[in-house]
């Protein structure tokens, strides 16, 4: 045993138990979905697909893949699956190398607007550097205008519309999407990778047969382990039969060598997990426990992006507060809340300095709570907020140095941020994590 690594872990283990994950595309695992993770399937090699392997002794493994890709052809009712990619962004690279050349034209929403860097975000990333990238934004509410959407289609003529997002909390309508991408002949990609557990429990429609490709990372709602699956519906095999091949090689040997065995495994326990009718359950929770915290939120005179939520996540404001999203976070993790800082859409402030938290409920909703539980939360969050509304960011460069070190100092020791943590460690004391 390492101990010095054992120690970390049981260390994050406490954490995990004694605050309030609030981070939106995280989620607790089962034990079954984390003994599949560290199984022997880590030792193993298996580079090919089932019952064609480069490598011998893949007997299990094979029977393994075929319940992952099955499974998950039954749950989200397509006809092909590929659980091999390593995560969401090569799923995305190997949908982008499959179907397109170097230098098509693409459209993805804006990372600023709640997009991916994986969905066209210019000059640092694959998708930005090798393709014509051409970006939509959210309106001044924060809604996709899909009328407006339409018309940079017709002039851009993009080969691929990519629909996906990691700060959006609002619905898909996958009808107008695919007739937007039909009327100018563009392949359509649904990223589902954030909404993917809502998806299967039926409280987000789904973009199958809509979309020509779907991915999803798996580790988010969909509760399994980090990896991705990328499916092929109908509609994509009608219009390219050979499209299911084409992905499977941009996967491999595309762009990966051997899958992670032990993380097809845990893929396949988590979509059995998220085919009982307890997950149905899970997934409606995860959505009301969010509409009952927006509402607390905007009750207690809290900002959100778009004025609330439809799905399992939100993104807070502080434009009225004028703090910054970096000193809110902080602030919520003394206080036991932890989320991230976010840009909220046509944000003045840089992205490492923005405007915004963003939050979700599909972790804390896997512990049992619900709705008494979000009020509390949404309280606590409006008193933190209310509490470090007060500290401005310097204009200067030369201003800043320091700036957020002495304010984290400060934040370690104030009463009322400690006090709520308090309240925190009680209400997790009643949730255990699984
Ligand atoms: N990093 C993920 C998220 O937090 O939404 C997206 O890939």
């Amino acid at each position: 045993m390492d101990h010095e690594i054992s120690r970390l872990i049981a260390s994050e283990a406490k954490r995990q138990q004694d605050v309030l994950e609030m981070i939106p595309s995280e989620n607790y695992a089962s034990l079954a979905v984390r003994e599949a993770l560290g199984s022997v399937l880590t030792n193993k090699y298996s580079e090919g697909y089932p019952h064609k392997r480069y490598y011998q002794g893949n007997r299990f493994v094979d029977e393994i893949e075929d319940i992952a890709i099955n499974r998950a052809k039954k749950l989200f009712m397509v006809p092909h699956v590929n659980v091999q990619p390593y995560s969401g962004s090569p799923a995305n690279a190997a949908v982008f190398f499959a179907l397109l050349q170097p230098k098509d034209a693409i459209m993805g929403l804006k990372l600023s607007a709640g997009g991916h860097l994986t969905h066209g975000h210019p000059d640092i990333t694959f998708s930005g550097k090798y393709f014509a990238s051409s970006q939509y934004d959210v309106e001044e509410d924060g809604m996709i205008n899909l009328e407006k959407v339409a018309v940079m289609a017709r002039t851009v003529k993009p080969r691929m519309i990519v629909v996906g997002t990691t700060a959006y909390p609002r619905v898909y309508d996958w009808r107008a999407w695919r007739q937007i991408a039909d009327d100018v002949g563009a392949y359509l990609l649904a990223d589902i990778s954030h909404i993917a557990g809502l998806v299967v429990g039926g409280v987000h429609p789904s973009p199958v047969p809509f979309a020509d490709v779907v991915m999803t990372t798996t580790h988010k709602s969909l509760r399994g382990p980090r990896g991705a699956m990328l499916m092929v519906t109908d509609t994509g095999l009608t219009k390219d039969p050979g499209m299911a091949e084409k992905i499977d090689k941009a996967v491999f040997p595309g762009l990966q060598g051997g899958p992670h065995d032990n993380v097809t495994a845990a893929i396949a326990v988590a979509l059995e997990e998220a085919s009982q009718p307890s997950f149905t359950t899970y997934a409606h929770q995860v959505v009301k426990n969010a509409s009952v915290l927006a509402e607390t939120l905007l009750n207690k005179g809290i900002a959100l992006t778009t004025g609330g939520t439809d799905n399992h996540l939100m993104v807070i404001d502080l434009r009225p507060q004028k703090v910054i999203g970096n000193i809110v976070a902080e602030a919520l993790e003394v206080a036991g809340i932890v989320v991230n800082k976010n840009s909220v859409p046509h944000d003045s402030n840089p992205p490492f300095y923005p405007s915004g938290v963003r939050l979700g409920t599909p972790a804390i909703t896997t512990r049992g709570m619900k709705e008494e539980e979000m009020k509390k939360i949404g309280s606590w969050i409006a008193t933190v907020i209310s509490e470090v509304s007060h500290y401005r960011l310097p204009d200067t460069k030369e201003g800043r140095l320091g700036f957020l070190s002495g304010v984290k100092k400060e934040l370690q020791v104030n009463n009322t941020l400690l006090n709520i943590k308090d309240e925190v460690g009680v209400l997790c004391k009643n949730f255990l994590v699984p």
